[in-house]
Parts: C-alpha cells; sequence; structure tokens
C-alpha cells in the first residue's frame, strides 16, 4: 500500500513537470526569429558568427554566433570542435562566417561553415 502511493506520487510529479517542459517548448518556439533575422543572404539553418580564435592543434575554433535554434543558444561566444579538421586552415581570427552546429559525442561541433562576403 506504502508503495502504492509513492509510486502515484511519483506519477502525478511526472505529470507536472512534464507540463512544465511543454509550456517552455511552446515559449521558446515563440520566439522564433524568422521576422528578426537581419540578412537577407542568411540560408536556412546558418548561424551568422565571427571568428575569433582558431586553434588547429586543438582542432577548435572559436565564434562569436547568433541565435542557434537547434541547440537553444542564444548570442555568444563560445569553443566549437570541427567535424573537418581541414576547414580550420581556411580560418582566421576576425572573418566573418556562417555555419552550423550540432552536438557530436557530447562536444559542440560545428558541422559546415562557410565564408560571408
Ligand atoms: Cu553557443
Amino acid at each position: 500500500m506504502k508503495t502504492r502511493i509513492v509510486a502515484s506520487l511519483a506519477a502525478a510529479a511526472l505529470l507536472v513537470s512534464g507540463a512544465a517542459t511543454a509550456q517552455g517548448g511552446a515559449s521558446g518556439g515563440h520566439a522564433h526569429h524568422g521576422a528578426a533575422a537581419p540578412t537577407a543572404g542568411a540560408a536556412a539553418g546558418y548561424t551568422d558568427a565571427e571568428v575569433r580564435r582558431v586553434d588547429k592543434d586543438a582542432k577548435t575554433v572559436t565564434l562569436r554566433h547568433g541565435p542557434i535554434p537547434n541547440l537553444g543558444m542564444g548570442n555568444m561566444t563560445m569553443v566549437f570542435g570541427v567535424a573537418e579538421p581541414t576547414w580550420l586552415d581556411g580560418l582566421k581570427a576576425g572573418d566573418k562566417v556562417r555555419f552550423k552546429a550540432d552536438k557530436v559525442g557530447g562536444q559542440y561541433t560545428v558541422t559546415a561553415i562557410e565564408p560571408m562576403r
């Protein structure tokens, strides 16, 4: 009997937290930045960024980037791994780029990157 009560309390807690998550997701989705996208040339799924630092030894690039909806990120500067280390050869601090990123093996990783003109 005691076990049964605990189990139903846990189920209720799950329901409550599930509802909270759904609400959070809805309001997050509301903040999509389609209307606020500043550049006409922005391609779907790409995020604008400026290269701050390239570390070929660590195979990382530091990017000051705009919002990344699929990772739930806003504007920030952070270090990314790269899916293809040779991409770093074409990058240097100060470059304006656009890129795609995903979480690969627990690390935020650039999956596509190209210069902007
Ligand atoms: Cu970030």
